[in-house]
């Protein structure tokens, strides 16, 4: 089941990472110094968060979260239209979730991952037409303050 599907986007994963990882090298070589020091590295492994468009042109992005109650990253923004949003759990330990908080948007979003388990990713794919912010939670820890926020923007 679940399990199963775990394994093999595993890899691609990794593909992906690594392919992140000559492109933000090729990024740093390409500015050289003198800019303005970028965000942290660690809080934001490369490619999370990074809007791309698919083969069949849906956009989508991929965040993750962890043993830390935080989504990473916490913020990503996207255009009017489809999405197709995936959540990595990198976590050891905690099960999290995933759904659009409820009133925190210009539309509501259905779309959720109720049980995201340890070492799972799983995908969801919804359509946005109103610009702005839309808040999205844990449902298990927004005691704890696992919020974040897509925007839309045209
Ligand atoms: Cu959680």
């Amino acid at each position: 089941m679940r399990g199963r599907t775990c394994t093999t986007v595993g890899g691609r994963r990794s593909l992906g990472r690594f392919l992140g990882a000559l492109a933000l090298a090729a990024t740093l070589a390409a500015c050289g110094a003198g800019g303005p020091p970028a965000a942290p590295a660690a809080s934001t492994p490369a490619g999370l968060g990074r809007v791309t468009t698919a083969p069949d042109g849906v956009q989508q992005v991929t965040i993750q979260t962890q043993d830390n109650y935080v989504f990473t990253p916490k913020r990503f923004t996207v255009a009017p239209g489809k999405v197709r949003l995936t959540v990595v759990n990198a976590a050891t330990q905690l099960t999290h979730a995933f759904r659009f908080s409820a009133g925190k948007g210009p539309e509501p979003i259905t779309a959720q991952i109720p049980v995201l388990a340890p070492g799972e990713r799983q995908t969801i794919e919804f359509t946005v037409t109103k610009p702005g912010d839309y808040g999205f939670e844990c449902s298990f820890h927004t005691q704890l303050g696992q919020f974040g926020t897509m925007t839309v923007r045209g």
